[in-house]
């Protein structure tokens, strides 16, 4: 089936925040944030700026009826800055005119004065200074300490790696227009409605019933709208509350990407240990995540790292630990992967150079240490249905790593100034929110009495394709047309307490949650046409919008069935409530069973650098991976393609750069360079892995939105394969992204 967007994307028809017709009378707000990293206002005026015709208010902390709170998990993140200011972009007040432009002249009028204050934005300084946002937590697996004395091979090192923009096309946004008695409706582009609805409730000290919020679809969200889209619906609510007019209030691509936060840079050290058959027995790490100045998602996005500091490999003896470091950085938050591509990125740059150290392949360490059938996560989950070595052996089939190798060798000793290299990277990614509760979703069905159907669910469009999936589901069990089937807007008046869409289980929560509504219908569908038609209901089906008995036609088809149904008095209306069985976690004990199932995969990377200019190009990926039973391959593969190149561009050219001074460099795409069309790899090949899928999947078909992204930090080591190639004086860096400019010092360095 297409994806039910692609035409209206494709004429430009469809609607997003800036394309909602407006009301009469709406207003324009601004963020007046702030220019300096840390420091304490010692004067705010708005005299002249208000004085400016076309200017209606300027809002600050003081205006808030409510609280003045966005922190969801930790209460440590005012909507305004009131006495001190902690990043560069925090919001101080809302300036709200008739027009962008009016507001942006009122901006330079504002007069502010600060007494600026020590800024840190380096998460090894916070450490050092014990500055942290909340405790830390270690994960702990058998008696590294006692481990380490039997290995024979003991290696050390440090791994960081960068930030990352998100870069979504829509930029963040909302427009909120007051109904009557006081509630509002919040268009926002946001992954997490039920949150922003909490939120602007605080803010404003109503009840949650008073908000509506809706949301049709985002311009790409990538976890950067899971969170950081309240701020903008709360001060945009704030605003036509207390003027009772509607207020739009869009970021400036500019202001987006200064004010949000990104991916968390990581600075990591690690001590693994390795016997002579190059069995991984013991891992020892500490991570340091750079949380920015307030916690936003951070503690979840730990906690994800720390799930996956083994990615798909078996240690025995595993002791992790992680800090959250405070800086004056936006917080940061959210982005594909969730801290799990982090703590990837340093157990392979441990392999790697535990490779380089005894003198092996790192792919030799890599297949030795694949987690196998029952092998325990140092949480405490058993693996179940293990795809690493089936993944990797298929791959190794099509592509003969050796002969690869081979290849790459004759190319090398053929070209002076050309080098190649080649890298895998094998993955594990674990399926469900951490956090319990929040795996669960509603699903509200209405077929209509001429049988067309309407869906609504906690799942947010934002380009991933869930509402093409959800279409599918439904249209799958009542085997209609899909397009009989309509996906209405996401919106917390009718399917309310949403968990947002993330952690790459939209489809899969919402999806059963559907799946058990229109089951339900089915069933009163089947008994009603049971008495229409005088026979058994076990002997009835529906195919094809037609009813059989017995497997064969009667007449009856979809549109008479419901119509005569809906005029038996019979309710046409469901709702679904799904919510993952068997998991649980107990932090106390850091153990449990928190992850649904795993979604596996191999992905081969092969690069070619130039050793003249220092640039490179990546020849060809191949990947293998454990789709389940995809219901819908195409999308599938665009899920896999996207995430592959998002996760080559944080590790090859995405470099965030702030100055001494808390000040982003890297502030626009003049700065920072994301993958474009000439950085997609020559060849992308996605086969895969035959299985029989999982029931915790909707209709078996595995969770696809984050996993794939980790595939691209192949790239980072295979270009360095090919440096080494090179420069046998090289030795193996473990701090991205690999930047041009990087490779270039690496082919000569040593000399
Ligand atoms: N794909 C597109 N086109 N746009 C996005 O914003 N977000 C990613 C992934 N794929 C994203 C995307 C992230 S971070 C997640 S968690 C999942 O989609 C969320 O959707 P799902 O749960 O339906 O997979
Ligand atoms: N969000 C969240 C997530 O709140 N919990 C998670 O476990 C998660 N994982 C991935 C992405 N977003
Ligand atoms: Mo995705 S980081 O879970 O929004």
């Amino acid at each position: 089936m297409h994806n039910i967007d692609s035409i209206n994307h494709v004429k430009g028809e469809s609607v997003y925040i800036d394309d909602i017709p407006q009301q009469e009378g709406t207003l324009y707000g601004l963020v007046f944030d702030s220019t300096i990293a840390h420091g304490k206002i010692k004067k705010l005026d708005f005299r002249e700026a208000l004085m400016l015709p076309g200017v209606i208010k300027i809002f600050s902390a003081k205006d808030i009826p409510g609280n003045n709170q966005l922190g969801a998990i930790i209460q440590d993140e005012p909507l305004f800055a009131e006495k001190e200011v902690h990043f560069v972009g925090q919001a101080i007040a809302l300036i709200v005119a008739e027009n962008e432009l009016i507001a942006r002249k009122a901006k330079q009028l504002i007069s502010i004065e600060f007494e600026e204050l020590p800024v840190i934005t380096d998460e090894r300084k916070a450490y050092e200074k014990k500055q942290f946002i909340f405790p830390p937590r270690t994960f702990k697996l058998g008696n590294t300490g006692k481990a380490f004395a039997n290995c024979d091979y003991l290696i050390e090192g440090t791994v960081k790696s960068g930030a990352q923009e998100h870069l979504y096309i829509e930029t963040q946004g909302a427009y909120v227009v007051p109904v009557e008695n006081g509630c509002l409706k919040v268009y926002s582009s946001t992954q997490g409605p039920t949150s922003v609805q909490k939120i602007v409730a605080g803010v404003l000290g109503v009840a949650m019933h008073k908000i509506e919020v809706d949301v049709r679809r985002l311009g790409g969200g990538f976890g950067g709208k899971e969170d950081q889209a309240t701020p903008l619906a709360a001060m945009a609510a704030l605003a036509a509350y207390l003027l009772n007019k509607p207020v739009k209030l869009i970021y400036h691509r500019f202001d987006d990407i200064r004010m949000t936060g990104k991916r968390h840079p990581y600075s990591s050290d690690y001590k693994i240990g390795l016997d002579k058959d190059l069995k991984i027995i013991a891992f020892e790490v500490d991570y340091l995540q750079n949380a920015g100045a307030a916690a936003d998602l951070s503690p979840a996005i730990m906690e994800r790292t720390l799930f996956h500091s083994t990615n798909c490999y078996f240690i025995p003896n595993v002791r992790a630990k992680a800090y959250s470091c405070k800086t004056n950085l936006p917080p940061n938050t959210a982005y594909r992967g969730f801290g799990a591509p982090q703590a990837m990125f340093v157990i392979e740059s441990a392999i790697a150079k535990a490779a380089e150290t005894i003198g092996v392949d790192t792919q030799k360490i890599q297949e030795t240490n694949l987690l196998n059938e029952n092998d325990e996560f140092p949480y405490g989950q058993i693996a179940k249905d293990v795809k690493s070595m089936p993944s990797w052996l298929q791959l190794n089939d099509k592509e003969g790593f050796t002969e690869i190798k081979e290849e790459i060798s004759l190319f090398n000793k053929q070209h002076g100034h050309l080098k190649q290299g080649m890298a895998l990277m094998p993955i594990a990614f674990g399926i469900s929110f951490t956090n319990t509760s929040m795996n669960q979703a509603r699903a509200l069905v209405h077929i209509y009495q001429d049988g067309s159907i309407g869906i609504s669910t906690g799942a947010i469009e934002m380009g991933q394709g869930v509402n093409t999936k959800l279409t599918q589901v439904a249209a799958k069990v009542f085997s209609v047309n899909e397009k009989r089937i309509k996906l209405e807007t996401t919106n917390t008046s009718r399917v309310a307490n949403t968990s947002p869409t993330a952690a790459s289980s939209g489809a899969d929560l919402n999806g059963k949650a559907l799946e058990i509504a229109c089951n339900a219908l089915l069933g009163r569908l089947i008994i009603s046409a049971s008495e229409i038609l005088g026979v058994e209901k076990s002997e009835i089906s529906i195919l094809n919008e037609k009813v059989l008995v017995i497997n064969k036609t009667v007449g009856l088809e979809w549109e008479e069935l419901v119509l005569k149904t809906y005029l038996k008095r019979i309710n046409l209306s469901e709702k679904g409530h799904y919510y993952t069985p068997v998991i649980h976690f107990d932090k106390t004990k850091e153990k449990g069973h928190p992850f649904a199932y795993h979604v596996y995969g191999t992905a081969l990377v092969k690069a070619t650098v130039d050793c003249i200019r220092g640039t490179y190009a990546l020849e060809k990926v191949n990947i293998v991976h454990d789709f389940g039973k995809s219901i819908n391959k195409d999308i599938d593969k665009g899920q896999i393609e996207g995430a592959l190149l998002q996760g080559i561009g944080w590790v090859t050219m995405e470099e965030i750069l702030y100055d001494e001074k808390g000040i982003l460099m890297s502030n626009a795409l003049s700065s920072y360079k994301v993958p474009d069309i000439f950085s997609v790899p020559k060849e992308v090949n996605i086969e895969l892995l035959e299985t029989e899928g999982t029931d915790m999947a909707i209709m078996k078909s595995k969770a696809i939105g984050e996993p794939p992204f980790m595939y691209g930090i192949a790239a980072y080591f295979a270009i360095q394969d090919a440096i080494k190639a090179y420069n046998p004086n090289y030795k193996l860096k473990f701090d991205a992204p690999i930047t041009y400019e990087k490779v270039l010092l690496g082919l000569y360095e040593g000399e």
